[in-house]
C-alpha cells in the first residue's frame, strides 16, 4: 500500500525503492507472467511514483516506470541505419529441406562443433534495441528501430518504450555478472498477443472500423502509430533472441545469449532446446506444432541456429540472410473457394501469367480473392476449368497457392475449359511460346505492359527503394508519356509531376479531375528517386531486370566485380568469369551476357550512369586470415580429413604445397607423420598439430603467439 508522504530528504530514496519495486513486478507480470500483486496495488505503488516524481521533476530520469508512455505523438519516424544488417532467414518447407540445409552446414563446417538451438518462430516483426551507459553504470534504452529493409528502419523508440516486457535499463551488477559493457543490442520481434489481437478488434468493431487482419499486422502497425499512448493500450509484447557487443554478435553462443538475455530481464521465448540430430530436431517441430494453438501468440514456424559462435563464423552470410540459420515453415493452412474466371497479367518480362479470380475465402488470418495459375502447363496439369472448385493453400508467407481441382457431389465441376490469348492482352501483339520453355511471351520491345511492370519493380523497397512509385504513379507516368524507360525517373521534376492527375467520383456530379501528388508527395517521390542514386550496384542490378538474377545473386555478383564497368566488361568479353561468383552458373551468366548484348541494355546502363546513379560495391572480403602463408600437411589429423583441412587453408587465403620447402611457413603434422616432418625440423620450419590450425584459422594467431 502506498505510504504516508515521507519528508524530503529521503523523498529521493523512496523514489529510488518505489522504482526498484515497480520494475521487479513488471518483470514478474509482464515477463514471467507470474504477478505477486494485484493490478490496483501495483497502480497505488505508480501513483505514489508518479506524485514524488511531480513534486520533485529534477529528480526523473529517462528509465524511470513512470516515463514509459512518452509525451505527445511523434510527427513521423526518423529512418535510422543499423549498425549491423538484420538479417532474414532462409526456409525450409519438409524434413528433407531441414536434411539438405543440415549436411550442408555440416560440410561448411568442417569439423567445427554443430549443435542447433531451436526456438519457436515468432509471427511478429523484427526490432533493434540499443542500450547505452547511463549515469549510474547501468545501461539505459535509447533507441529502438525496426527492422525496415535490414539496412535502415524507423527509430520507433517512443513506442518501443512503452512494451512492458522492454527493460527501460538494465542494473549495473546484472551487466557485471555477465561481463557485458553498458553498451549493447538486443534484437528480436515485436508480437501482439491472441489475448491484445481480441481486444483491439473488438475496439475496432466499436468504432465502426473493419477488424485488424491477423496479430502480426496488427502489431505492425501499432509500431508505426504516432501516438505514443495508442501504442501502449495496445499491450505489444517483445521477445529477445540476439545480443549485439560492439556491433558483433556475443560470442559466447546462441544458447548462452538466450540465457544472457533472460538473466537480463528480457522476454525470451520459453520453449527453446539445444538439438543435435535431424530426429531431435523434428521431434522439437512436432512439439512446436503441437503446443502451437495454446501458445497465446502467434508463430509460423521453427528457427534452427547453429549454436556455435565460431561455426557461426566459419559459415558467414549470404546477401539476405545467414547458412547457419534455418526456418522451417508450418505446413499452409487452406480453404476450398470457386474459380470465378482467369485473367492474363503481363509481367516486365512479357511473361504472360494466367491469374485465378477466385470467390473470396478467408484463409489465415487474410481474405484470398486471387492466386496465381503460374502458366499454361499448371492450367493443364489440374485440368481446370472455369467454375470449377479448388483447394487454396496459404503458406506463412502471403502467396496463396492453388493445389488441386475439388470435385465430388458438393463441388461440380465447371463448364469452361480456358486457353491462352493468342495477342498480347495490353498490345494485342503476337505472344510466342519459345520451345522448351513454359511460358507464352509477348515479344513487343514497347508493351506498355512490360515498362509498367519494370518500373514498379524498379521502386520495390528490396530494389531502389522509390516508396512513391506505386501503380496509380507508374499509370500517370506511362499515360503521359513522361518516361521510356527506368533511366528517365532521374529527369522528374516538380513541374512534371504537377501533371499526373487522378479523376475523383463525387455522388450525382460529373468526375473530376485533381492533382495525383501534393507537394509534400511531389517532394517525397523526388527525394526518394534522388536517393536511390546511392543504392548501390547490388540494387542497381536487380532493378535492371535481368532474368534470374535476384537479391541474393545481386549480393554476391556486386561483391565480386565491385562495379557496373568491371561485370559488364567481364560479360561481354569472358562471360565463364561470371561463373567465379558463388551460385553464378552456366544459366545465368549466359542470362548476364544475353542482357549485355543488347544495345538498348548498354544504353539503359548508360543512361542511369548517366543520371548519376551510382554503380559500385564494396568488394567482397575473402578471409586474409592466412593471406600469403604457404602449409603442408603430413599425417592423420584427429578429426579433419586433408581435402577438409586443404579447403580451410585455402578458404582462409592460404596455399598448400605437397612438399616441404624453404618457402614453407607451417607443417601441420598429425598421426605417423612422415619424412616432412624431418625436413621441417630440418629446415626450422613451425609445426602445427590441429588444433593449432584451428586456432590461426580462428584467430589469424596462434595462442602463444597470439
Ligand atoms: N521470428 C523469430 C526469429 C527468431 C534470425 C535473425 C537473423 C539471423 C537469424 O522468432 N527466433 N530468430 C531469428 O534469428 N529470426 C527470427 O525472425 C526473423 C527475423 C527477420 C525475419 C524473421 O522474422
Amino acid at each position: 500500500m502506498s505510504q504516508p508522504a515521507p519528508s524530503a530528504p529521503n523523498v529521493a530514496q523512496r523514489i529510488q525503492e518505489l522504482r526498484a519495486e515497480l520494475v521487479r513486478h513488471e518483470h514478474l507480470y509482464y515477463v514471467l507472467d507470474a504477478p505477486e500483486i494485484s493490478d490496483a496495488a501495483y497502480d497505488a505503488l505508480m501513483n505514489e511514483l508518479k506524485r514524488l516524481e511531480a513534486a520533485r521533476p529534477e529528480l526523473v530520469t529517462p528509465d524511470s516506470p513512470t516515463q514509459r508512455v512518452g509525451g505527445k505523438p511523434a510527427e513521423g519516424f526518423r529512418k535510422a541505419s543499423h549498425s549491423r544488417p538484420m538479417l532474414s532467414l532462409d526456409n525450409a518447407y519438409s524434413a528433407e529441406d531441414l536434411a539438405d540445409w543440415d549436411r550442408r552446414v555440416r560440410e561448411l563446417a568442417a569439423g567445427l562443433p554443430v549443435a542447433y538451438m531451436a526456438e519457436l518462430k515468432m509471427d511478429g516483426l523484427s526490432a533493434a534495441l540499443r542500450y547505452e551507459p547511463a549515469p549510474n553504470g547501468a545501461a539505459r534504452l535509447a533507441a529502438g528501430i525496426t527492422r525496415g529493409d535490414g539496412q535502415t528502419g524507423e527509430d520507433v523508440t517512443s513506442n518501443i518504450r512503452t512494451i512492458r516486457s522492454v527493460p527501460l535499463s538494465i542494473r549495473r551488477e546484472l551487466l557485471q555478472k555477465l561481463s557485458l559493457p553498458e553498451a549493447f543490442e538486443v534484437r528480436g520481434e515485436t508480437v501482439m498477443s491472441e489475448a491484445a489481437f481480441q481486444r483491439l478488434n473488438e475496439e475496432r468493431e466499436q468504432q465502426g472500423l473493419p477488424p485488424a487482419v491477423n496479430p502480426r499486422n496488427a502489431a505492425a502497425g501499432t509500431l508505426r502509430t504516432l501516438d505514443p499512448c495508442i501504442v501502449a493500450s495496445r499491450r505489444l509484447d517483445f521477445y529477445a533472441y540476439f545480443l549485439l557487443v560492439d556491433g558483433d554478435y556475443w560470442p559466447q553462443g546462441q544458447r548462452a545469449t538466450l540465457d544472457a538475455l533472460d538473466a537480463l530481464g528480457f522476454h525470451v521465448n520459453p520453449h527453446r532446446q539445444l538439438v543435435s540430430t535431424l530426429d531431435e530436431m523434428t521431434a522439437f517441430i512436432e512439439q512446436a506444432e503441437s503446443i502451437r494453438a495454446e501458445l497465446g501468440y502467434e508463430i509460423d514456424g521453427v528457427v534452427f541456429k547453429v549454436d556455435s559462435y565460431a561455426t557461426q563464423q566459419r559459415l558467414g552470410s549470404t546477401g539476405r540472410a545467414p547458412r547457419w540459420a534455418i526456418a522451417y515453415k508450418f505446413t499452409a493452412r487452406s480453404g476450398v473457394t470457386r474459380v470465378l474466371g482467369i485473367t492474363v497479367q503481363v509481367g516486365r518480362t512479357g511473361k504472360l501469367t494466367p491469374v485465378a479470380e477466385l470467390d473470396p475465402v478467408f484463409i489465415g488470418g487474410t481474405t484470398v480473392s486471387r492466386a496465381t495459375l503460374h502458366n499454361a502447363d499448371f492450367i493443364a496439369g489440374l485440368g481446370l476449368r472455369i467454375g470449377d472448385w479448388i483447394k487454396v493453400e496459404r503458406g506463412g508467407d502471403v502467396i496463396p497457392k492453388v493445389v488441386e481441382v475439388v470435385h465430388d457431389s458438393d463441388h461440380p465441376r465447371g463448364k469452361l475449359s480456358f486457353s491462352f490469348p493468342l495477342v498480347c492482352p495490353e498490345c494485342k501483339s503476337a505472344v510466342v511460346r519459345v520451345q522448351g520453355e513454359v511460358d507464352w511471351r509477348c515479344v513487343n520491345a514497347d508493351c506498355p505492359a512490360k515498362l509498367r511492370e519494370s518500373l514498379l519493380h524498379f521502386g520495390r523497397r528490396e530494389v531502389m527503394n522509390i516508396e512513391g512509385l506505386g501503380e496509380a504513379v507508374v499509370q500517370q507516368l506511362l499515360e503521359r508519356q513522361l518516361v521510356k524507360s527506368v533511366a528517365d525517373l532521374y529527369r522528374l521534376n516538380d513541374s512534371l509531376l504537377l501533371t499526373l492527375e487522378k479523376e475523383v467520383t463525387r455522388p450525382n456530379k460529373a468526375p473530376k479531375k485533381e492533382h495525383l501528388l501534393g507537394p509534400k508527395a511531389r517532394a517525397a517521390l523526388l527525394g526518394e528517386i534522388e536517393e536511390s542514386k546511392h543504392a548501390g550496384l547490388a540494387r542497381v542490378l536487380m532493378g535492371l531486370g535481368i532474368r534470374y538474377v535476384g537479391e541474393r545473386t545481386a549480393e554476391l555478383i556486386a561483391g565480386e566485380f565491385g562495379d557496373m564497368d568491371a561485370l559488364q566488361r567481364a560479360a561481354e568479353i569472358a562471360p565463364e568469369k561470371l561463373e567465379r561468383v558463388e551460385e553464378v552458373g552456366p544459366q545465368i551468366s549466359g542470362a548476364i551476357a544475353e542482357f549485355f548484348a543488347q544495345p538498348a541494355n548498354r544504353a539503359l546502363v548508360h543512361s542511369l550512369k548517366d543520371a548519376g546513379v551510382g554503380m559500385t560495391a564494396e568488394k567482397k572480403r575473402r578471409s586474409e586470415k592466412l593471406a600469403g602463408l604457404t602449409f603442408v600437411l603430413t599425417g592423420t589429423l584427429p578429426t579433419l580429413t586433408r581435402d577438409e583441412a586443404e579447403r580451410m587453408i585455402e578458404a582462409a587465403g592460404g596455399k598448400t604445397a605437397g612438399s616441404v620447402s624453404k618457402k614453407t611457413n607451417y607443417v601441420v603434422a598429425g598421426e605417423e607423420a612422415g619424412s616432412k616432418l624431418n625436413k621441417a625440423r630440418e629446415l626450422k620450419i613451425r609445426v602445427l598439430n590441429e588444433a593449432e590450425l584451428l586456432a590461426l584459422l580462428e584467430n589469424g594467431a596462434i595462442p602463444d603467439q597470439a
